[in-house]
């Protein structure tokens, strides 16, 4: 008898189409960052597609244990690596095998980062090395990756290395108070917690909250700070700094990559991307683009929005939930706008040399890509809420208000329960459920258009302007825009009458008069709260509705506002939390509205 196990088994690839080196390259403070590089057998002269990850870059050169290229790298490569492309990825410090310490989504060097590193050091010293070591390159990079990765793409933006020749960043993490993940518009995000627990515990970890059900957890527990200290993930540094940091602080506006990336000239030809339902990062991608924008009319940068979900753009984009589109469109971005825009400035002799049009994005509703030479693309237009739950563009000429009881004890869910947040098929398709879960109960108001008689065609950031009086002295508010298909559809049943939301977007009250400056709001005061919906570009048509709907808590989605103000909302105690009368006003001077941005 002698034992059948074998200590170690070297893989043996004997007919592997590709190369896949794995090294450790080192940054100027001695730091060594591992980093796979991947090619095609018999590529020489190609262009370097770089991605720095939070996510294991092993993983995500290892997706099948196969010979084939294109089995062992991520979907979206395919594109590339049979072009010609070197595809590297590399683990950021301190995360998968690289050395060093890890610091969620690291400011950059100064006020909140001492060190003399950050991923712009990073990522310069990394293109550096990849130039002098990868004897297949030509000497050309480019950088991409979606949400943590597009952030690390933005970043090699600052003061970029000269081999730094394109970057596409995909729904890039950009301003995590704004827009981005941990909160909205100063509402925070609970899902958070498991994201920053299996992240940062050294040796993976999750929160003991089992199977159950999401709503009844987080109800039971009472604030999101009672919940995280429940069940002790309040140790989590990454936890602690979003709980001693509700407001917009140094902390966050230090931290906003678009306002960074705006302070400096961008050299670099980038292409930010983003889903129209991206429900982790709807924020960052229009931001920098704009950033950029206003302040140069001539930046080299364009704006891609696709009918995606979060990092949708590197799978099949052919459904998302109940909607069906034209075909494969992540395929048809990478294929068609991505790769011809990268081989643009990353190949030494580019097929195609034609500019970027500014924006390229794609028509929900009518289901095409359309370019423009500007973004928004429509012109601001208000659709007013009016007397008998209407909506009209014109202006309100009586005064009038609905109301509403908001109680935090029933907070509006913000998909059917039993809500289980982490199944991913529910995480990822919620931006596109059917809102009629929720229409009829009577803590949400609706108001709708008769059907439309011509298309009405949006392209940009529908903006909410709202005039509403709460009975607290604390408030969410919630505003949805919606597309309300006709009751009858039989080539689509599944969506007959269906209420898709275009944008959602929830405000938080107390923020109203300064967002570093939380105050109490006075019981019974009108109060205007504007705020943007998601960029979209979206053909309402004919024999739809259009309507809006507001509301007071998505939960538990985002923490519940306890209604009474109280300086720290994850330190509210149980009595804070009270039910209170909201009044929505619609009046001359009062005009609550949803200001679409209209294409003529
Ligand atoms: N949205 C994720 C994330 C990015 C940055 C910080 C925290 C979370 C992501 O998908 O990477």
């Amino acid at each position: 008898m002698t034992p059948d196990t074998v200590a170690v088994y070297q893989q043996v690839r004997p007919q592997a189409d590709y190369i896949r080196r794995e090294v450790m390259v080192p940054m100027r403070d001695g730091t060594k960052l591992f980093t796979v590089i991947v090619m095609r057998k018999g590529t020489h002269g190609g262009p370097i597609l770089l991605s720095r990850t939070p996510y294991d870059a092993g993983k995500a050169t290892w997706r099948n244990p196969s010979q084939k290229i294109e089995e062992i790298l991520p979907v979206a490569d395919a594109e590339f690596v049979n072009d010609g492309y070197i595809r590297v990825y590399q683990d950021v410090r301190g995360l998968g095998k690289s050395e060093g310490d890890y610091v969620t989504t690291r400011p950059l060097r100064g006020p909140l980062n001492p060190t003399n590193v950050d991923h712009a050091t990073d990522a310069y010293d990394t293109i550096d090395w990849l130039v002098k070591n990868v004897p297949e390159s030509n000497g050309k990079v480019g950088i991409t990756g979606s949400s943590y990765l597009g952030f690390t793409s933005l970043m090699a933006l600052i003061d970029p290395h000269p081999a730094l020749k394109a970057s596409v960043p995909q729904s890039p993490m950009v301003d995590g108070w704004v827009g981005d993940d941990w909160f909205h518009n100063g509402a925070f995000r609970q899902p958070n917690f498991d994201y920053i627990v299996g992240q940062t515990a050294k040796k993976g970890g999750a929160i003991a909250d089992g199977t159950g059900e999401d709503y009844d957890a987080y109800l039971k527990a009472g604030s999101a700070g009672d919940f995280a200290r429940a069940y002790g993930i309040d140790i989590f540094p990454a936890i602690r700094k979003l709980m001693e940091h509700p407001a917009y602080d140094p902390f966050w506006q230090e931290q906003a990559v678009d306002v960074q990336l705006a302070k400096r000239k961008l050299t670099v030809p980038t292409m930010v991307v983003v889903g129209e339902w991206d429900q982790e990062d709807s924020y960052g991608a229009p931001a920098v683009f704009k950033a950029l924008k206003d302040k140069d009319p001539n930046a080299p940068i364009s704006l891609v929005i696709g009918p995606w979900r979060h990092s949708g753009v590197n799978y099949d984009g052919s459904s998302l939930g109940a909607l069906q589109f034209e075909g494969d469109t992540g395929l048809q971005f990478r294929r068609n706008t991505m790769k011809p825009f990268l081989d643009r400035y990353l190949k030494d002799t580019p097929a195609d040399t034609s500019p970027t049009p500014a924006a390229i994005t794609y028509a929900s509703g009518i289901n095409q890509w359309q370019s423009f030479a500007h973004w928004p693309a429509g012109k601001a237009t208000p659709l007013y809420l009016q007397a008998d739950n209407s909506l009209s563009f014109t202006a309100p000429a009586t005064a009038g208000q609905e109301r509403y009881i908001s109680d935090p004890a029933k907070p509006v869910p913000f998909v059917t329960q039993p809500v289980h947040m982490k199944d991913r098929a529910v995480w990822t398709t919620w931006l596109v459920a059917d809102q009629r879960f929720v229409s009829s109960r009577s803590d949400v108001l609706s108001y709708q258009t008769a059907a439309l008689d011509k298309p009405l065609h949006i392209a940009g950031a529908p903006q909410v302007d709202l005039f509403a009086a709460t009975s607290g002295t604390d408030s969410d508010f919630v505003v949805k825009l919606i597309d309300v298909y006709p009751e009858e559809n039989s080539a689509h049943p599944a969506l007959a009458g269906y209420q898709l939301p275009i944008g959602i977007e929830i405000y938080r009250g107390r923020y109203v008069h300064g967002r570093a400056t939380p105050a109490a709001l006075k019981p019974g005061k009108v109060e205007n709260y504007k705020f943007g919906l998601p960029n979209v570009n979206h053909v309402f048509l004919p024999g739809h509705r259009i309507m809006v709907q507001v509301q007071s808590s998505l939960f538990p989605l985002y923490d519940r506002n306890p209604q009474t103000f109280v300086p720290n909302i994850f330190n509210a105690k149980p009595g804070d939390y009270r039910a209170a009368t909201q009044t929505i006003v619609h009046a001359p001077g009062a005009a609550s509205a949803v200001w679409l941005p209209v294409v003529e």
